[in-house]
């Protein structure tokens, strides 16, 4: 059996943490051939709830589960990580505008990003603390000479939603959706691009005659699906977001299913016209030898070129209130 995988994962003591590291410890994300530590990073003062956390997973007694760390300093908690999952941030309080969110949390992932150099030579960083595009953008202009290409934040779960909402109104299972593309950020201006979307490899608008909801009522919907969440459960997607994450670091670490794309905002590299560095979700294909790609020449009309304008000036906006932060 090779060296056990490292995982690091932020807020292990939060919602998300509590449907996501169970199912890493278990073997379900990395195969049951290799062996995981987990390292739970936490603020201060919910260490304790950590250590909770940490007696269940013994009492889970994971055959692939090869050690528990906990730290509350990220220097610690990444040391030696091969992938750390960067899930803890300061939730939005009473009053709070969307700015001041992001400057409350923009120095957690410049410290953290920081922590990231004390992480294995082969790390890969995903971003799903919200504001999660512009946090990792911050993360990733401080983490030294680390190539750009190791970071990620997560659109997956949007993804998700926008295949859920096109079965259900194709009437069709969710695994006959295929090659949905989020651009932008993951907010309520991201475009679920429906266009390039397939159900059984047909044009998603073909299958769907109404174009007057593609156009607004499902757009709408994956775009306003976590508020409505909250609305519904009095908390936040928990449970949908730890299984995104999970979908995600797959999607990153499998070659993609021939003709598909999946989705996540990872850096710019001018295509598209998005500013390069910019943290962006993209429809992305990773190869055999285990890099991705951002699809290329995808056809982008009038209506998804002024969508995809929406999200890149919102973007642009949340860079400017952190352009201190960066580097
Ligand atoms: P919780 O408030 O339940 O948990 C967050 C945890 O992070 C807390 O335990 C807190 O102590 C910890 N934390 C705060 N600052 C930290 C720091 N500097 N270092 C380590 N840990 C720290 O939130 P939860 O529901 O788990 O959501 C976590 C984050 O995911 C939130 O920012 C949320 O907005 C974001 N989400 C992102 C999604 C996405 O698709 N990208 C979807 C789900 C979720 O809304």
């Amino acid at each position: 059996m090779s060296k056990p995988i490292k995982v690091a994962v932020t807020g292990a003591g939060g919602q998300i943490g509590y449907s996501l590291v169970f199912r890493i410890a278990s073997g379900e994300l990395f195969g049951p051939e290799n062996k995981v530590i987990l390292s739970l990073v936490e603020v201060p003062q919910a260490m304790s709830a950590l250590e909770g956390l940490a007696m269940e997973l013994d009492d889970c007694a994971f055959p692939t589960l090869a050690g528990i760390e906990m730290n509350s300093d990220p220097d610690l908690g990444f040391a030696d990580c091969n992938w750390v999952l960067m899930v803890g941030s300061k939730p939005r309080g009473p009053g709070m505008e969307r700015n001041d969110l992001i400057r409350e949390n923009g120095p957690i992932f410049t410290g953290q990003g920081k922590a990231l150099l004390k992480a294995a030579a082969d790390v890969r960083a995903v971003v799903v603390g919200n504001p999660c595009n512009t946090n990792c953008l911050i993360a990733a202009n401080n983490a030294g000479d680390l190539p750009m290409n190791r970071f990620s934040a997560m659109t997956k779960l949007d993804e998700n939603r926008a295949k859920a909402q096109l079965a259900q109104k194709a009437g069709v299972a969710v695994e006959q959706v295929t090659n949905v593309a989020i651009w932008g950020n993951h907010s309520s201006t991201q475009f679920p691009d429906f266009f390039n979307a397939r159900i059984n490899g047909r044009a998603a608008t073909d299958v769907i005659s109404d174009h007057d909801w593609l156009k607004s009522g499902f757009i709408s919907t994956v775009q306003t699906r976590g508020a409505a969440v909250i609305k519904s459960r009095g908390k936040s997607s928990a449970a949908s977001a730890a299984n995104a994450l999970m979908d995600h670091v797959r999607a990153l670490i499998t070659p993609t299913p021939d003709g598909d794309w999946y989705s996540a905002a990872v850096p710019s590299d001018g295509s598209y016209g998005i500013e390069k560095g910019l943290i962006f979700s993209f429809p992305l294909r990773t190869k055999d030898d285990g890099s991705y790609e951002i699809v290329q020449n995808l056809p982008v009309n009038e209506f998804s070129k002024e969508k995809i304008g929406i999200t890149t000036k919102e973007l642009l906006e949340e860079k400017a209130v952190v352009a201190d932060l960066l580097k």
